[in-house]
């Protein structure tokens, strides 16, 4: 062990687990934003909520700065660990521990993968709600740092909604149980609620009870081709005026182009310049009509040129392959990401600035529209030209984010809708919260981490 004060580490929480091989270093020192050389001091591998405080103890101890750790399937650089700091990977923390019929919650550690969660859950024949592409590899705890959301937030809301309770281990070192799964809990500040979006800011959250759901009723899925950009909220409110929406996701046809090219299969012979994925549910004869009466309606109208609609599992499988396979499909380009939120009120007028700006900006670049239109949040993913240099192609898509911010100011909208602020974002978060805010934020980080050991760097600098 290099480091002296390993040792010393192992001492204090002798169930631990510490990696320091430059494999490891590198593999826990990045998420999927793959901009920052990893560097980390070694890799600490808890396996229980005391060995987690032994370590935030330890840390406090030594001033060992540390970077709480999931899947990291982040986009934001929120589980970067560049500067030397201790990784607390939950990765060994990923069991389910309680599940209550009554409460109907689950109780799982952090480190459990969604898809896990959303295995255990229909084990009970109910179901946690919030799901996106990374289900399989991010984790649950991640997914609660980062307020995600997901395709299905048009229907059940963020993953906030459906935290019942938390066990988290403050910067500070002290093991908080908050809300204790309560429905209803007046008795102040819900500290819960600060560490639900709080990027491993300041403290690390080791436990998480979710509230579970019904499943949802037989579903049907559609895709839709749209003539133009300007079109796309009409179809949504087409269609969210008759259907009850479980998810309404939108691409161009540029997105698509590269899904196929990574193996998904065509969906129609034409092109069309813009896709929806809309799912909606179904089960009687009225929902089914209301559903064809949407879609012609919307044909009428000349605003979607054509469709298809799902015939069964597989097929509705294979159309959300075509929108959920995006990141994926992108990600050799290392492209720059903006995930952006205005209110759906606001979305006409924002798509239009945006487009305008962006095509006036980004000339020289391919870029990518895709995202969840129906919640308000759009993901602009900007490609790398081959053989650019990372540094010089950053430098030039954060002036644009600049003015993608200052319109965002503009609209009320936010620089970050669910993928959270971590590094990349965080020079830009005076477009979505006021100084005020801010300093506030600081002031809370400062009691409950008040060496700045949490994740420093991310979010805003202390
Ligand atoms: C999605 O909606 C994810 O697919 C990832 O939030 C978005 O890759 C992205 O920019
Ligand atoms: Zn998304």
């Amino acid at each position: 062990m290099s480091d002296p004060r390993l040792q010393t580490l192992l001492d204090a929480a002798p169930g631990l687990r510490l990696k320091t091989d430059p494999a490891d270093l590198e593999h826990y020192g990045r998420d999927w934003t793959r901009r920052w050389t990893p560097a980390p001091l070694a890799i600490a591998l808890p396996a229980t909520v005391e060995d987690v405080q032994a370590v935030v103890q330890w840390a406090n101890a030594h001033r060992v700065a540390l970077v709480p750790s999931g899947g990291r399937t982040g986009l934001s650089g929120g589980a970067v660990a560049a500067n030397g700091e201790l990784v607390l990977s939950l990765e060994r923390m990923n069991q389910a521990i309680d599940f209550n019929a009554v409460d109907r919650t689950l109780t799982v550690q952090a480190g459990m993968p969604l898809e896990a969660v959303h295995n255990a859950a229909r084990e009970q024949g109910l179901v946690y709600p919030v799901d996106f592409a990374s289900r399989g590899s991010c984790a649950i705890g991640g997914t609660i740092a980062t307020n995600a959301g997901g395709i299905r937030v048009i229907r059940y809301g963020n993953t906030r909604e459906w935290i019942a309770g938390l066990k988290v281990v403050t910067g500070a070192g002290d093991v908080l149980e908050l809300n204790r799964a309560l429905i209803k809990n007046s008795s102040g500040y819900d500290l819960r609620h600060l560490f639900i979006g709080s990027e491993g800011t300041l403290g690390v959250v080791v436990e998480a009870t979710v509230r579970l759901t019904d499943p949802p009723p037989p579903t049907n899925v559609m895709l839709l081709a749209l003539p133009s950009f300007e079109v796309l909220m009409q179809v949504f409110a087409a269609f969210r005026e008759r259907l009850q929406l479980e998810a309404f996701e939108f691409f161009t046809d540029c997105a698509l182009q590269h899904v196929l090219a990574h193996g998904a299969q065509k969906p129609f012979d034409e092109v069309h310049p813009y896709y929806v994925v809309t799912e909606f549910a179904i089960g009687d004869e009225a929902k089914e009509a209301a559903a064809m009466a949407a879609f012609e309606a919307c044909m009428e109208q000349g605003w979607v040129s054509d469709g298809v609609i799902s015939q069964s599992d597989a097929q509705a499988a294979q159309l959300w392959r075509l929108r959920e396979g995006i990141t994926e499909a992108l990600a050799r380009y290392v492209p720059y990401k903006n995930d952006v939120s205005v209110r759906i009120s606001a979305m006409p007028a924002f798509l239009a600035e945006t487009q305008a700006l962006l095509g006036e900006a980004y000339p020289q670049f391919e870029v990518v529209w895709f995202g969840h239109i129906g919640d308000g949040n759009l993901h602009i993913n900007v490609l790398k030209p081959d053989g650019m240099e990372n540094a010089d192609f950053v430098t030039q898509c954060e002036q644009v984010t600049t003015l993608l911010a200052a319109s965002l100011k503009r609209h009320q909208g936010s620089i970050s809708a669910e993928h959270g602020i971590g590094l990349v974002k965080k020079g830009y978060l005076e477009s979505t919260r006021s100084a005020d805010e801010i300093a506030v934020m600081r002031g809370i980080k400062r009691v409950l981490d008040p060496h700045g050991l949490m994740n420093p760097g991310k979010l805003f600098d202390t």
